[in-house]
């Protein structure tokens, strides 16, 4: 009997799971009590045995590091895994048309770190305008900053090396060019450009999350109409870790607990009115922080 392999479960759906390994796709079963749905989702990673050039059995999965979640279908009250071990957001927007946002930019990056996703920061459309106030911005925050366009390819290799060795999510506004981007990477893929905006399914139909393979070890969730940062909770302390220049300063504040609001000996204002914080950084912490402490007052009183 042949050795198991390792894959990475890119679909479940039916009964079947559909195993990646080198560049091969297996439609797998699962071996006893791995039958069961829900045990096995897309981004597992397993051990399974070929039983041809293209079948298998899974017989084991690893554990899992981290899960993309949804309210259930039909009971909101339950959790419905989506994906297993995504680790990366990548967080896109457009580089005009429509024009990027910097207060959207930090509600998409705030969403991604409290969802404990690793965020790169990724410009589209780099054929019609460069947002270079804003990529310099955003790498001065440490992140990684892309400049890519799907329609001409300029920039993909780079984009190719930020998504190697991860399971990406692509999240950003309507229209920023998620999908083009996804099948300029893999034109198999082919996902209807224009076609599934946010909400356009709903969000209470069962959804089946795919990963996508984009090269070596690289593979990008797609979650067809539904917007997986929709269901994420942000609340004040969330808010507090989502802003790593501000994080970084807090360390500095006379109290622990600092909001960076009116407290005498803050750091994080201290170094705001010096220049060292954004203007537009320091404005979106302060309106996500309001809100976060709106939304907790609104649930507990
Ligand atoms: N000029 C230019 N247009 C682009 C580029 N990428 C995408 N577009 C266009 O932008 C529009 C939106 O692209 P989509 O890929 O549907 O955007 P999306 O982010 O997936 O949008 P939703 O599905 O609504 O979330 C389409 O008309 C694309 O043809 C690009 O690199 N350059
Ligand atoms: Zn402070």
């Amino acid at each position: 009997m042949t050795e198991p392999l390792p894959g990475v479960v890119t679909k479940a759906v039916g009964g079947f799971f559909f195993v990646h390994h080198a560049g091969r796709t297996y439609r797998c079963v699962g071996r006893g009590r791995l039958r069961r749905s829900g045990r096995i989702v897309a981004g597992d990673r397993v051990w399974f045995r070929p039983l041809s050039a293209d079948e298998g059995v899974v017989e084991a999965v690893e554990p899992r590091k981290g899960e993309l979640v949804k309210p259930a279908a039909g009971d909101p009250s339950r959790l419905q895994v989506l994906a297993a071990n995504v680790d990366q957001a990548c967080v896109i927007f457009a580089s005009a048309s429509p024009d990027p946002e910097p207060q959207a930019v930090d509600r998409f990056l705030a969403l991604t770190e409290a969802c404990g996703l690793q965020p790169v920061v990724c410009f589209n459309k780099r054929d019609l305008a460069d947002p270079q106030q804003l990529r310099a911005l955003y790498q001065s925050v440490g992140y990684p900053v892309l400049w890519v366009s799907a329609r001409t390819g300029e920039g993909l290799d780079r984009l190719r090396e930020a998504l190697r060795g991860h399971v990406s999510v692509f999240v950003g506004p309507s229209g920023a060019g998620k999908s083009s981007l996804l099948n300029a990477l893999n034109p198999q893929a082919r996902r209807k450009v224009g076609e599934l905006g946010r909400g356009g399914r709903g969000r209470h139909t069962t959804t089946v999350a795919e990963l996508v393979p984009v090269g070596e070890d690289a593979f990008v969730v797609d979650t067809p109409g539904v917007d997986v940062l929709a269901f994420v909770h942000l609340d004040p302390d969330a808010i507090r870790r989502a802003f790593p220049e501000i994080r970084r300063l807090a360390a500095a504040c006379a109290f622990p607990d600092c909001a960076h609001r009116e407290e005498p000996g803050c750091a994080v204002r201290e170094a705001a009115a010096r220049g060292e914080v954004a203007p537009s950084r320091f404005r979106s912490y302060l309106t996500l922080l309001q809100e976060a402490e709106e939304a907790w007052r609104a649930r507990y009183g």
